[in-house]
């Protein structure tokens, strides 16, 4: 079965002109996306989205960063999307992620990190539910 996950290209990757560049590299490992929005989140919508952080020191910067441009958010679709995904984007520190994760390459600092992605099916749902509304 098909799994879906959910990415969100950060803002400080649109203000680089990284939107082309960091979804060919879902395309070329074969993943489809199937569902592209660009939108700038409102500081409520952005506090929904990482309401899991909602206690940690970092959600007063997290929240305006996400919040001071457009983002783009993708659904991607395959085989096992959400695992490969992680991958794909590395860990959530630039400073230890690999070259030719997205991380690695586009990432300046662990806010400014250059892309999200859902860490679970729950994840998924739940920030489909704040980019897209209900589920179609
Ligand atoms: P990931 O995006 O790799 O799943 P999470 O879910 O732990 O990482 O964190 C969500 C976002 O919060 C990260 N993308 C990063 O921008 C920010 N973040 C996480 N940990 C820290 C930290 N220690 N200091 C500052 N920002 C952080």
């Amino acid at each position: 079965m098909k799994d879906r996950t959910l990415i969100l290209i950060k803002p400080d990757a649109i203000r680089k002109g990284l939107i082309g560049v960091i979804l060919s590299r879902f395309e070329n490992v074969g993943f489809k996306i199937v569902k592209l929005k660009m939108v700038r989140l409102s500081e409520e919508d952005a506090k929904n989205f990482y309401s899991v952080h909602m206690n940690k020191p970092f959600f007063k910067n997290l929240v305006p960063f996400i919040a001071s441009g457009p983002v783009v958010a993708a659904v991607i679709e395959g085989e096992d999307v959400r695992v490969v995904t992680r991958k794909i984007i590395g860990p959530t520190n630039p400073k230890y992620a690999p070259p030719g994760t997205i991380r690695g390459d586009f990432g300046t600092s662990i806010t400014e990190n250059a892309i999200h992605a859902s860490d679970s099916h729950d994840s998924f749902l739940k920030e489909y539910e704040v980019i897209f509304g209900s589920q179609d």
